[in-house]
């Protein structure tokens, strides 16, 4: 048996990267809840994020999401963020929310619409200099709700140009991400819709371009596990959107849904080198709070992130393979739900404790009077994009 001693200094290395949107009001196609102390700037923003930070000890940058989180000069709010103790991270570009992209942005037939989109996300490279940022995410809405309504094997042709105008923009130590997602908005077919497909495009463009999981984009039942298991094998898994669904794309709350799912796929990227030092997989949420409190709400899914990779890392790998090799497979199989089954809560309450951080983070989040001030401070705040 592994001991909670033996990981402790292993944890340290968590890192999860918090979107700039799950702090802002969101909601579904029926109602978008406003609610009390939602930010009103990207400033307020970041520092919700900071303070998410602050509590945990988990969560030291924050991803933007462009045009949403827009500013004049963004090496000030890579000052201001660094004052809070955050740094900026991931730039999202953002190609599916103008009319001009109706029917596709980097797939659109028109010419003149797909180089709308490559400079979009070429003056999202020029936000990257002046933030620092290393990854720059792309993922499409492109697609079409009819048979016959698009070329789907051209469009993959001017993808694969208009990523290449993008890719070379970038500086060496800058990376390109591509998201997939199965269906939604469009519904008959979708330009990005599997990991396949994100890896074939990566593949044609250069080593800096890797594939973003995002965990709520896969059918029922997909075995994602796997997934980060070959792409990691292949060096091509970029980054995770971790969030969990019931459904579809719900963006509920990570390991809410199917906290042994979140446990295979840790268990997964730790066996491929995707955590610690060395890594270069970076560990984001996509996440939306439409009836939670959004702060507490962030500071559970990094919570539950970090409880999962303290399990994930209890795996006995010595034991495991030794059952595997004998052909044990109940063994195998109880060896692996041991560490599943394995409560880390006290563990790691004294591990923060010794770290200088709260206990109990959620827990001092809410006495801590930050909610009721940001309420009394912010009125009217601004409505989160749709993911
Ligand atoms: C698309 C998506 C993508 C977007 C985000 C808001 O469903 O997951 O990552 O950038 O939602
Ligand atoms: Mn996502
Ligand atoms: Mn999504």
């Amino acid at each position: 048996m592994t001991t909670f001693d033996e990981i402790a200094t292993r944890l340290e290395a968590l890192a999860i990267e918090v979107p700039s949107w799950a702090y802002g009001n969101s909601g579904t196609r029926f109602k978008v809840f406003g609610s009390p102390g939602t930010p009103r700037t990207v400033e307020e923003k970041i520092a919700d994020a900071a303070t998410v930070h602050r509590f945990t000890g988990l969560a030291p940058s924050v991803a933007l999401h462009i045009p949403w989180d827009l500013v004049d000069d963004f090496a000030r709010l890579r000052e201001y963020a660094e004052g809070l103790g955050v740094a900026l991270g991931t730039i999202n570009s953002n190609t599916f929310q103008d009319d001009d992209y109706k029917l596709g942005s980097l797939t659109h037939a028109d010419p003149a619409v797909r180089r709308k989109a490559v400079q979009h996300n070429l003056d999202c490279i020029e936000v990257m200099h002046a933030t620092g940022s290393r990854d720059l995410k792309i993922w499409l809405a492109d697609g079409t709700n009819y048979p016959g309504q698009g070329d789907i094997r051209a469009r993959q042709d001017w993808l694969a140009e208009g990523l290449a105008e993008i890719y070379v923009q970038l500086s060496d130590d800058q990376r390109l991400v591509l998201e997939y997602k199965f269906f939604e908005p469009a519904f008959y077919h979708t330009d990005v819709p599997d990991w396949g497909t994100s890896l074939v495009h990566c593949l044609g463009l250069g080593d800096r371009a890797k594939v973003c999981l995002d965990t709520g984009h896969h059918a029922p039942g997909t075995n994602i596990e796997f997934i980060v298991a070959q792409l990691l094998r292949l060096g091509r898994l970029g980054s995770f959107d971790f969030n969990s669904r019931f459904y579809a794309d719900d963006d509920l709350i990570v390991g809410a849904a199917d906290p042994f799912q979140l446990f295979r796929i840790l268990v997964e990227v730790i066996r491929g080198g995707g955590f610690g030092q060395g890594s270069d997989v970076a560990l984001m949420l996509d996440q939306c709070h439409n009836v939670e409190g959004k702060v507490p709400g962030q500071i559970r899914s990094v919570l539950n992130v970090q409880e999962m990779t303290a399990r994930a890392l209890l795996l006995d790998t010595a034991a495991l393979e030794k059952a595997r090799v004998a052909g044990d497979v109940l063994l195998a199989n109880e060896i692996y739900m041991d560490a599943f089954y394995t409560d880390v809560r006290r563990d790691l309450a004294a591990w923060r404790e010794e770290r200088g951080l709260p206990a109990d983070p959620m827990r001092a989040y809410l006495e801590s009077g930050y909610q009721a001030q940001i309420e009394a401070e912010r009125v009217g705040g601004a409505q989160a994009g749709w993911s």
